[in-house]
């Protein structure tokens, strides 16, 4: 907590650090509130100045500093809330640290903290600094080895990274274990672990015959819900094999799954440790999405062994370096696993909800940012999935073998370094030949770029098409003027039958085309096509743009039928609706009844009985734009008419093809054992997407109709689809539902949190007192990351309809859960407030309220960093 203004870190002003640490030892002799650090590094002078060793450290308590054993008086240190800096030092010396900690009044969840009865970590970014004294950066890579004491009984598995080198008995009941991790790493890579933990074991073998040992550690009574994370993290190692030729380079890996944690998962090396929902799930428990979601951390975790791990960031600006990189590399794997196009609308959609608006608003940055106040801000959707799309976008352009020659290089090069973006480039580039100098723009330079068809003109006689593209960046937070970037843009020539037409660019004859555009206006002249074609472009999402072509929407009806590339296929879709949503929200405002496109809904019946798609494919083509898609298209949002208009667009739909939906429900059954495999989830997210329709078709036997279902589901997924869907209908029926499902799961609070976030969703007017009322339910925990996502979480930002309440209690709830949490956890408490930095994209009366909002929370004494940071932002 502070109450000086915070400042401003700038990556223009990166100095390499003074001195180097060629190995450190740490001793931990742990008590809930009263831990004793002892951490012995061996310094060395990088050149031959007099610089001052300056040591990061946040709510320590000092007993002892030693220089080559020699005991510091307090006149030869300098000590502040944030740094220890010692003076006139040898050129090379052992330093010798002892520091109190107290993890069980650690709330923020960063450094060493007790969560239920265990002692877990998390110093990514900056929590090693609140564990010891250290030069806390990234680019500050050593050998650890750990000593951990603590009481036997209550802790009898003790963890650190690397191997187990030693245990043994102390007095006292207590016992001690020492690790060593022969890979040199950041000091955010650290890991300890200490407590009562069950284990899961099973083995691995790497290509080159090296045994693994893999383990993940639970709370007692979880080890059978563990089988899924370990079968996912088997399939990654080989993936990575096959893929990429990256092998692990230990005989362990271990993973912990812990129940208070403040993201997803950390990737410390080889010893991982979990948000617990993502690792626990069992046929009875788990949804499809939380398998889903199970497989993609599990890989993208374990993938960062390379990426991440063994070559590391040079600074925090760097963060996409590991976070890009290996979100791409978790997005091939989960395609290889299950299905390329599926998955790839699934990553488009999440980009489009999450990124575009973040890159359009107060908190826009680049994929590597040039400032920051608080750098876990910055773990954000531009730096994670802008910053996979920059990564895949170089794949696109260098193709699958030049791209893995830059990653042999990148190796070659990097191995055991702490790395910049330039670097990674640089490797791609000199690897494959490919002058990426224009490309690199996308690294530094904020927004998302507009891509509009200027003109498209076909001449029959030349049988030429020239198609002239125009790109335009929109100024964005803290950068005012754009150029032009390098876009890839695949693209087809659709024929009359629906085939790819096959023609000539620059010389080349092929049925698919890359297009490089790199002006702010370029034309391209095809030639050959034999008739006038239907466009395809930006095919599988090439280039993450907002793309405008003009298309009819007898064009778009035609791509939504006919599109070899199954994304473009789902995208007319979803461009078609958008427009006429954006129409319909235009009638509701101007008090006018909806227009309904009787070509659409025929569209969405030929989709629906398509016998040939792919059932996850139909799924995702069924499903109508999000409310937060068609509000993206939208210079002011209007969140009253896009419910409206969604909600009667889905009911005509509905109503048109009930019987349709009807027969999908009924011939869509999964038989036999539930399986988390891609085809059954694809068919029970088909069959839940009919129930949907069916409800639709008829909100008077939608309770019925709703409660029928959910009784009848065998699995998590039924269930909580009927769940989610009959919250929109308070009443008997409900009830009935919300109440048998907390009966059975009360005692499992990863379960509750589906219960949680299917009541706030709820489009009810009522809904906040719901989600009031049940912040007081003894399922839910204040202190509790996951509760409050769940409950919170999906209020704020699944819930567009009634967060944005025109009478602002939507943004005074939030703003007084943000300020209450921020004395306990400000990283989660920054995250929660992103939502009411889009003010300016509302009616003025909503702007007022959201900004008064924010401006509370600014008022609050002793903000922290993260909160002050968001929140000054976004009152710009
Ligand atoms: N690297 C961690 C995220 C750490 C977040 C710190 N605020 C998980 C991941 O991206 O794999
Ligand atoms: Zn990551």
């Amino acid at each position: 907590m502070r109450v000086d203004q915070p400042v401003a870190i700038q990556l223009a002003d990166y100095t390499a650090p003074a001195f180097s640490v060629s190995r450190v030892e740490l001793e931990f002799d742990l008590e809930p509130e009263f831990t004793l650090v002892t951490a012995t590094q061996y310094l060395k002078r990088c050149d031959g100045g007099n610089d001052d060793l300056v040591l990061h450290g946040e709510e320590l308590g000092l007993n002892s500093i030693r220089v080559n054993g020699r005991e510091l008086r307090e006149d030869q240190f300098t000590l502040t809330d944030e740094l220890l800096t010692l003076s006139d030092l040898p050129d090379e010396f052992t330093l010798t640290i002892q520091n109190t900690i107290n993890p069980a009044a650690n709330t923020r969840l960063e450094g060493l903290y007790r969560s239920s009865t265990m002692y877990c970590t998390q110093c990514e970014a900056e929590g090693f600094r609140r564990i010891t004294y250290f030069m806390d950066r990234p680019d500050v890579m050593t050998t650890y080895k750990v000593t951990i004491r603590a009481d036997k009984e209550t802790n009898p598995v003790l963890l650190s990274n690397g191997n187990n080198i030693e245990n043994g008995e102390l007095e006292g009941g207590r016992h001690y274990a020492v690790w060593e991790d022969p890979h040199a790493k950041p000091s955010y890579l650290f890991a300890l672990v200490a407590g009562d933990l069950a284990k899961v074991e099973d083995t691995f073998t790497t290509k080159s015959g090296q045994d693994v040992t893999l383990r993940i550690f639970v709370e007692h009574g979880n080890e059978t819900r563990c089988d899924y994370a370990m079968d996912s993290l088997k399939r990654s190692m080989r993936w990575d094999e096959t893929r990429f030729d990256l092998e692990y380079d230990l005989n362990i890996f271990n993973i912990v799954a812990v129940s208070d944690f403040n993201m997803g998962a950390m990737e410390n090396k080889s010893l991982n440790i979990f948000n617990d929902k993502y690792i626990l799930a069992d046929e009875k428990t788990g949804t499809d999405t939380d398998f889903d979601l199970i497989e993609g951390i599990v890989a993208h975790e374990y993938f960062h062994n390379w990426t991440g791990n063994r070559v590391t960031c040079r600074d925090w600006f760097q963060l996409s370096l590991k976070e890009g990189l290996t979100v791409f590399r978790d997005q091939e794997f989960s395609g290889d696993q299950r299905s390329h196009a599926v998955k790839r609308i699934e990553d488009v959609r999440m980009l489009r909800a999450r990124q575009f608006p973040e890159d359009a608003g107060p908190l826009s940055h680049p994929v590597r940012p040039e400032s920051y106040i608080e750098i876990n801000n910055f773990y954000t959707a531009t730096v994670y999935e802008k910053g996979a799309e920059v990564i895949r976008m170089m794949h696109t352009l260098l193709g699958e073998e030049n791209f893995q020659k830059g990653m042999k290089l990148y190796f070659e090069r990097h191995d055991g370094q702490a790395v910049t973006c330039d670097d990674f480039v640089a490797a791609m580039q000199d690897a494959s030949g490919f002058d990426l100098t224009h490309f690199k723009l996308w690294y530094s330079q904020s927004g998302t770029p507009n891509v509009d068809v200027k003109s498209a003109d076909y001449d029959q006689e030349t049988q030429r098409y020239s198609l002239t593209l125009r790109q335009e960046t929109k100024p964005t937070a803290g950068q005012a003027s754009k150029q032009s970037l390098h876009i890839p843009l695949r693209v087809g020539l659709l024929g009359e039958a629906g085939e790819d037409q096959k023609c000539y660019l620059d010389g080349v004859e092929a049925s698919e085309h890359l297009l490089h555009l790199k002006e702010e206006e370029q034309t391209f002249v095809f030639g050959n096509v034999v008739t006038k074609p239907v466009l395809s472009l930006n095919r599988g999402f090439t280039a993450p743009i907002h793309l405008k072509t003009g298309q009819s929407q007898a064009e778009m009806a035609f791509l939504m039928g006919n599109d070899h590339d199954s994304f473009n296929r789902w995208e007319a879709g979803q461009q078609y609706a958008a427009e006429l949503l954006t129409k319909m929200v235009a009638e509701y405002q101007t008090g006018k009844d909806f227009s309904i496109d009787n070509d659409f809904v025929a569209a969405m019946g030929h989709i629906a009985r398509n016998e040939d798609l792919e059932p996850a494919f139909k799924a995702c083509a069924l499903k109508l734009p999000s409310e937060e898609f068609v509000s993206e298209q939208m210079d002011l949002i209007d969140v009253d008419a896009i419910h409206a208009a969604r909600e009667a667009l889905r009911v005509a739909v509905a109503t048109a093809h009930r019987a349709v939906f009807e027969e999908i429900y009924d011939h869509s059954t999964v038989h036999g054992v539930f399986e988390p495999t891609a085809e059954q989830a694809g068919l029970r997210d088909l069959r839940n997407t009919a129930l949907a329709y069916m409800a639709a078709a008829d909100a008077n036997e939608a309770p019925a109709l709703l409660k029928a279902h959910y009784e009848a589901a065998d699995n998590m997924t039924d269930a909580v689809a009927g769940m989610r869907l009959i919250t929109d209908y308070p009443g008997e029926m409900k009830k009935a539902v919300f109440d048998h499902f907390h009966d059975i799961w009360k005692d499992n609070a990863i379960v509750m949190d589906k219960w949680l976030g299917a009541q706030a969703i709820s489009s009810h007017p009522d809904v906040l007192s719901d989600v009031k009322t049940l912040m007081d339910h003894p399922v839910f925990n204040f202190n509790n990351p996951n509760r409050l996502r769940a409950l919170v979480g999906s209020f704020c930002i699944g819930n567009m309809v009634r967060f944005h309440a025109a009478d602002g209690s939507g943004y005074n709830f939030l703003a007084d859960i943000i300020i209450r949490l921020d004395k306990m956890n400000p990283q989660v408490s920054a995250r929660l407030a992103g939502p009411l930095g889009q003010w300016k994209r509302f009616d003025e009366g909503r702007q007022i309220k959201m900004k008064s909002a924010l401006q509370r929370v600014a008022d609050v004494d002793g903000l922290s960093r993260d909160v002050f940071e968001v929140v000054s932002k976004s009152l710009v």
